[in-house]
C-alpha cells in the first residue's frame, strides 16, 4: 500500500458524491422515465445529450440501480442468431467498448472471449448456424473443436469420459464482463450532469390518461404531468403496463445466480453450457459468477433457493471438477420478464406518448447503451429507428416473431 493512500485514510476527507443530493419533483417534465434502472438511466442520457432534451426525470421505487441491473451476471455479447437480434446487440457490444471514455467512469469492461459448449450434435448445429449469421454481419463467432477449446481454457474437464463429452463450442471473441454498477452509475451522474434529475424512492402508482393519450404519472409523491412517458421496469412490466390495460406478451419468472469465494485468477473465458444449464465467468475479484436455468414456474420474489444451488454445483464439477471444496459465498435473485420468442419489446404502444421497453428477460444488461441510445431516439423523434423497429410490441399481433432461444445462454 502507498504512503500516499495511507495518508488519504487518514485526512478524513469525504469522497465527492457520484450523484447529486435529492430534490423535489416539479409539476411537469418533458420526458418521464419510470424505472431508474440501466436502460432507463441511459435513455435519461441519450435524450439529454444526442436530441437536447434535459427536462427530464427518472423516477425510480427503490435506489437507482436496484433492481435487476444490479442483480445480474453482466455478460456483454452478440452472438446472436436472427440477423435483427445479431445487428442490435453488436451495436450495443460498439458502444460498451468505448463507455468508460464516454461516460468518465470506468466501468471495468473487461473483453474475455465467450465459449459456448456443445454436447450434442444438435447443439452444434446451432452453434454452427449461429457462427454463420454472426461472420455474415460482421460479428467475430467461429465454430472451434476441443484442441482450440483446450487451448482457450486448459482448465475444461474435456475428457470423452464425462456425462455430457464436450463435441465442439462457439467462440465469440469480443465476449465480455463489465462492473453492472458502474455502469448504472456512470449514466447516472452522466445524465445528471447534463441536466435530468433522478427521483429514487418513487414509486409510480398510475398512469394518467386523457382520452388515449398518457399525460402524467401519479406517484407516491404526487401527480407529475409530462409530455412522453417511457416505462423501463424489467421483471414489472406486466405491473405497470396494467396501470394502462395493456395487456403484455410476458411471463415474469425468478433468475438466480451466485458467487464463490475468490479465487486466484484462473478462468479467463466465460463459459456457458446449454446442456449443463450452466454459465460462469470469473470476477475481477476472483469470485467465480455463476448461474444456470430460471426458476420452473412464473413468480413474482427474489428468493433464493437451495435446489438451485445444489443442481448449479453439481454441473459445474462436471466443468471444473477440481473446485470440489469451494465454497458459495452470496446467493441472489432477479426478475426476468419472459417473451414467447425470446426478444424484448421495444418502441410506441397504443396510447399515445406511452413508450415501452421491456421483455428483457435474462438478456437485457447487455443491450444496455444501445436501448438507452435507439429508444432516446422513438422518443425526440416520435419514430422507432430500423434497428429497433423489428421489436415493436406489435409483431406478436402480426406473427412477426425473432426467435433468439436458441441464443439464450440461460436455459429455460
Ligand atoms: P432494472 O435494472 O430492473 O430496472 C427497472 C427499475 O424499475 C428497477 O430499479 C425497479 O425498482 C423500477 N421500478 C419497477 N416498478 C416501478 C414503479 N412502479 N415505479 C418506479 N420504479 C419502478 N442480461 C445480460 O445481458 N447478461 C447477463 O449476464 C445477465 N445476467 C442476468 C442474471 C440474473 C440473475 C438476472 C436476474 C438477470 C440477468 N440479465 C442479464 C438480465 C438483465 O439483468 C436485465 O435484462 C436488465 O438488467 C434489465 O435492465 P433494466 O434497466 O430494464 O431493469
Ligand atoms: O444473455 O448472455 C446472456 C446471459 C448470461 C447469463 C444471463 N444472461
Amino acid at each position: 500500500m502507498s504512503l500516499a493512500l495511507i495518508a488519504e485514510g487518514f485526512c478524513g476527507r469525504r469522497p465527492e458524491r457520484i450523484l447529486p443530493a435529492a430534490c423535489p419533483l416539479r409539476e411537469r417534465y418533458d420526458v418521464i422515465i419510470i424505472g431508474g434502472g440501466g436502460h432507463g438511466l441511459a435513455t435519461a442520457y441519450y435524450l439529454a445529450k444526442d436530441h437536447g432534451i434535459r427536462n427530464v426525470a427518472v423516477l425510480e421505487k427503490g435506489y437507482l440501480g436496484g433492481g435487476n441491473t444490479g442483480r445480474n451476471t453482466a455478460i456483454v455479447r452478440s452472438n446472436y442468431l436472427t440477423a435483427e437480434g445479431v445487428a442490435f446487440y453488436a451495436e450495443s457490444v460498439s458502444l460498451f467498448q468505448s463507455l468508460s471514455n464516454e461516460l468518465d467512469f470506468n466501468i471495468m469492461y473487461s473483453e474475455r472471449g465467450h465459449l459456448t459448449l456443445a454436447h450434442t450434435d444438435a447443439a452444434i448445429r446451432t452453434a454452427r448456424w449461429r457462427a454463420e449469421v454472426n461472420k455474415h454481419l460482421g460479428v467475430r463467432s467461429e465454430l472451434i473443436d476441443p484442441p482450440e477449446i483446450a487451448r482457450l481454457c486448459p482448465q475444461l474437464n474435456l475428457s470423452s469420459k464425462a456425462r455430457y463429452p464436450i463435441l465442439g463450442a462457439l467462440y465469440h471473441p469480443p465476449g465480455a464482463i463489465a462492473r453492472h454498477d458502474a455502469v448504472a452509475w456512470g449514466y447516472a451522474a452522466a445524465a445528471a450532469r447534463l441536466g435530468v434529475e433522478l427521483h429514487p424512492e418513487t414509486e409510480v402508482t398510475g398512469v394518467v390518461k386523457q382520452g388515449n393519450r398518457a399525460i402524467g404519472v401519479e406517484t407516491n409523491r404526487g401527480t407529475v404531468h409530462a409530455g412522453a412517458i417511457l416505462q423501463a421496469v424489467a421483471g414489472s412490466s406486466s405491473r405497470v403496463a396494467a396501470m394502462l390495460d395493456l395487456r403484455l406478451p410476458i411471463r415474469t419468472i425468478p433468475l438466480q445466480a451466485c458467487v464463490s469465494q475468490p479465487l486466484k485468477p484462473f478462468l479467463d473465458p466465460i463459459i456457458v453450457s446449454g446442456s449443463l444449464h450452466i454459465y460462469v465467468s470469473q470476477s475481477t475479484r476472483g469470485e467465480l459468477v455463476m448461474g444456470g436455468a430460471t426458476d420452473p414456474y412464473p413468480l413474482y420474489s427474489s428468493r433464493s433457493t437451495l435446489e438451485f444451488k445444489e443442481g448449479l454445483m453439481s454441473h459445474m464439477l462436471e466443468l471444473f471438477p477440481f473446485l470440489a471444496g469451494v465454497k458459495v459465498m452470496r446467493q441472489w435473485a432477479g426478475l426476468a420478464d419472459m417473451t414467447p420468442d425470446f426478444s424484448p419489446v421495444m418502441g410506441l404502444t397504443p396510447v399515445e406518448n406511452y413508450f415501452i421497453d421491456a421483455g428483457w428477460g435474462t438478456w437485457g444488461f447487455k443491450a444496455t447503451p444501445v436501448c438507452g441510445k435507439r429508444l432516446a431516439e422513438t422518443i425526440a423523434t416520435g419514430k422507432p429507428p430500423s434497428l429497433i423497429a423489428p421489436f415493436a410490441l406489435d409483431r406478436f399481433a402480426d406473427f412477426v416473431q425473432i426467435g433468439e432461444r436458441g441464443a439464450a445462454s440461460v436455459g429455460h
